[in-house]
C-alpha cells in the first residue's frame, strides 16, 4: 500500500510538486511551474518585478495562485495519486508579504470549482503586488523600529534577528506610511507560505514559527507576536495578523474546491506551512548540530539547526523556529544564483562552459579577488550595488568566472563564524548545487566535505516530509524524526565532494586578503593591494 504526501514549494521563480511514497522511500512525482516561462504574461524577471528602482522588488500573488492551480491540472494526468495523498504541506519564498481585504475570506468560502482561482480572487487583494525578500528599499523604517526597541542588541534578543529590509515587519511599516488607506483597508496580511496555505484550506492559515520569525514581528523565545514590535510597526496590527502556530500543527483539511475540481480526497490533511529556508533543513536532514547547510537557490544560504537559542548581536544572521520545534541559524546572501548568471550571460556562455573554465583556472585565481555585490547585499550589507575586481579588469572571463565563485564561498566562511564549530560535513541544496565544479570551490574553500543529493529540491521534500511526519503523528503511529530522515533521505542517492588538502593553506590566506578588501571598500580602511602583490608572489 502506497503512502502518499505532497510537498510545494512556491520559491521565487517557480512553484514545485512533489509526491513522496514514504513506504517505497521514493520521490514518485515532480513537476515544476516556472513563473517567467509558464505564466509569462505577469512580465516577471526571474519571478519579480522591479518597481521604481532596484531597491524595490515585488512580484505578483495572483501569479502564485494561478502557478497553484496549473500544477494541479498537471498532476491530474495522474489522478489516483492526487486521491491516494494522504496529508499536504508546504514552502514559501521568506519574508514576502500578501495584503487581503474582506473579499478574500469570504470568496474562499464559497469557490467554484467551474471557474478559475485567478477569476475568482483577484479582487481580494488590498495591494496587488507583494514586496519579496528582494526588496531592500526600508532602511529608514528598519531604523525607525530598532530605534522604538531600544536600538541592536536589545532588538536582536527580543526577535532573533536585528530589523532587516526584507523581513516584513519593516515592509509591514512602509505599506502604512506611504498608503495610510489601502493599509486600513488591509483586513489580514498574510506571508507567502500562509497565504497559499490559506488557498488550499478555505479560510485563514496560521504563519508558522519558522517562517514568523523572519517577519521582526514575532518574539523569539515566547514564539507570541510581541507587543513591543507591532506596535513600533503600524497601527492595529496585532488583529491584521493571522495566529502562530507550531510548525507541525494539523491546520484541517483540503477545501472542497479541490476535491471537487482536481479529485483530491476530502480526508486529505494540511499541515502548516512554512518558509523555504525551515523546510530546506528537513529536506537535507539537518536535525543535529555539527552539519550545516548551503542552499544555493535564487539567494545563496547557509544554515544549521540551534537545539538552544543562540543570536548573532552583530546582527548579520537570523535564528528562525525549525520545523522540530526547535531553532535554526541562518545567514543570507542576495548575490547568489542571480549574480553567477550575470557572469555567465555577459560571456555568452552555459553552465556547463561556466564549468570548464572554473575547472581549468587555478584555485586563488592568480590573485585575482572580487567583491560581487551585483545587486544589493545582505550580508555584509550593501545597500548600493557595485562589483569591485582587483588585480583583473571586467572583460577576463577567467578572472570573472573563478572570481565570482570564490568571493561568494570566502564570504560566506568570513560571515558565518558566529555559528560556532566548523562543520564536519555540508549539505549542499538548490538549483546551483548540481555544478560539481562549483561545489569543489566550496569544499576548497571550508576545507570540509560537501554532500550533493541528487534530488536538489530541498524545500519541497521538506515540505512533503513535515507532511508525512505530521500525518503519522495525529493517526498515533508517532515516528521519531530521526526514523523519517533515516529511513527516507538517508536514501537518496548522493555524492560526495572531497576537499584538496593542498589549498587549504592558500584559502586561509585568501581568506584574510578578502576580508582586508571588504573592509577596505566597506569601511574605508586601507588599500590591501600590498599584501595582494604578496599573496600572488606566495603562491603564483
Ligand atoms: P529558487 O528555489 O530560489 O527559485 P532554485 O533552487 O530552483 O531557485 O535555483 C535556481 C537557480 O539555479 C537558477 O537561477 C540558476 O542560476 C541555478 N542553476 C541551475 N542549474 C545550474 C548549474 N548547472 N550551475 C549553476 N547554477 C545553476
Ligand atoms: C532567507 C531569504 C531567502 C528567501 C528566498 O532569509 O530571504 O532565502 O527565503 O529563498
Amino acid at each position: 500500500m502506497s503512502d502518499l504526501f505532497l510537498g510545494l514549494d512556491c520559491s521565487t521563480q517557480s512553484l514545485t510538486g512533489i509526491i513522496v511514497d514514504f513506504n517505497l522511500k521514493k520521490v514518485v512525482y515532480r513537476n515544476s511551474i516556472n513563473f517567467d516561462e509558464e505564466l509569462s504574461h505577469y512580465n516577471t524577471h526571474n519571478g519579480a518585478i522591479i518597481l521604481d528602482n532596484e531597491k524595490v522588488v515585488h512580484s505578483y500573488p495572483l501569479m502564485w495562485v494561478e502557478a497553484l492551480e496549473l500544477l494541479f491540472e498537471k498532476m491530474q494526468n495522474n489522478k489516483r495519486a492526487l486521491f491516494e495523498i494522504k496529508a499536504i504541506s508546504g514552502s514559501g519564498q521568506q519574508h514576502g508579504t500578501v495584503y487581503l481585504n474582506s473579499d478574500f475570506i469570504k470568496t474562499l468560502k464559497r469557490l467554484d470549482a467551474d471557474k478559475t482561482l485567478v477569476s475568482q480572487l483577484k479582487n481580494s487583494f488590498s495591494r496587488p503586488t507583494s514586496p519579496i525578500w528582494m526588496d531592500s528599499s526600508t532602511t529608514k523604517q528598519c531604523e525607525e523600529i530598532r530605534k522604538k526597541l531600544g536600538g541592536l542588541k536589545s532588538t536582536i534578543n527580543l526577535l532573533g534577528s536585528n530589523t532587516i529590509e526584507r523581513f516584513s515587519g519593516p515592509q509591514i511599516r512602509k505599506f502604512f506610511q506611504q498608503y495610510p488607506l489601502l493599509y486600513e483597508k488591509t483586513l489580514i496580511i498574510h506571508l507567502v507560505s500562509s497565504f497559499m496555505a490559506s488557498i488550499l484550506l478555505g479560510k485563514n492559515a496560521p504563519i508558522d514559527h519558522g517562517d514568523g520569525a523572519g517577519m521582526n514581528l514575532m518574539n523569539i523565545k515566547t514564539k507570541q507576536w510581541d507587543e513591543r514590535a507591532l506596535e513600533a510597526t503600524a497601527p492595529n496590527l496585532r488583529e491584521k495578523l493571522p495566529p502562530l502556530s507550531q510548525p507541525y500543527t494539523v491546520i484541517g483539511n483540503i477545501s472542497s474546491f479541490f476535491v471537487k475540481k482536481f479529485g483530491f480526497n476530502p480526508n486529505t490533511n494540511l499541515i502548516a506551512w512554512s518558509g523555504d529556508n525551515p523546510n530546506s533543513l528537513i529536506g537535507v536532514g539537518l536535525i543535529k548540530k555539527g552539519k550545516v547547510a548551503i542552499s544555493l537557490g535564487t539567494s545563496d544560504t547557509y544554515f544549521s539547526y540551534l537545539q538552544d537559542l543562540y543570536l548573532d548581536l552583530k546582527g548579520e544572521g537570523h535564528v528562525f523556529g525549525a520545523p522540530t520545534g526547535d531553532y535554526m541559524s541562518l545567514i543570507c546572501y542576495k548575490n547568489g544564483s542571480l549574480a553567477r548568471e550575470k557572469i555567465k550571460d555577459k560571456f555568452h556562455l552555459n553552465w556547463e562552459q561556466f564549468s570548464q573554465i572554473l575547472k581549468n583556472s587555478p584555485p586563488g585565481n592568480n590573485g585575482k579577488l572580487m567583491l560581487p555585490y551585483f545587486f544589493p547585499e545582505i550580508v555584509p550589507q550593501v545597500l548600493q550595488p557595485k562589483v569591485y575586481c582587483f588585480g583583473f579588469d571586467e572583460d577576463d572571463l577567467e578572472g570573472n568566472v573563478r572570481g565570482i565563485i570564490e568571493a561568494q564561498f570566502l564570504s560566506m566562511r568570513l560571515h558565518s563564524k558566529w555559528i560556532g564549530e566548523k562543520p564536519k560535513e555540508i549539505y549542499a541544496t538548490g538549483g546551483a548545487s548540481a555544478n560539481k565544479d562549483i561545489l569543489q570551490v566550496l569544499a576548497n574553500i571550508f576545507k570540509t566535505k560537501v554532500r550533493a543529493f541528487e534530488f536538489a529540491d530541498s524545500a519541497a521534500l521538506g515540505a512533503a516530509l513535515r507532511a508525512t511526519k505530521s500525518y503519522y503523528d495525529s493517526k498515533n503511529m508517532i515516528k521519531g524524526w530521526e526514523d523519517i530522515i533515516n529511513k527516507f533521505i538517508d536514501f537518496q542517492r548522493s555524492i560526495v565532494i572531497v576537499p584538496n588538502e593542498k589549498y587549504f593553506q592558500l584559502y586561509d590566506d585568501m581568506l584574510e586578503l578578502y576580508k582586508k578588501y571588504e573592509q577596505y571598500i566597506l569601511n574605508n580602511r586601507q588599500d590591501p593591494e600590498i599584501a595582494r602583490l604578496d599573496f600572488v608572489k606566495n603562491y603564483f
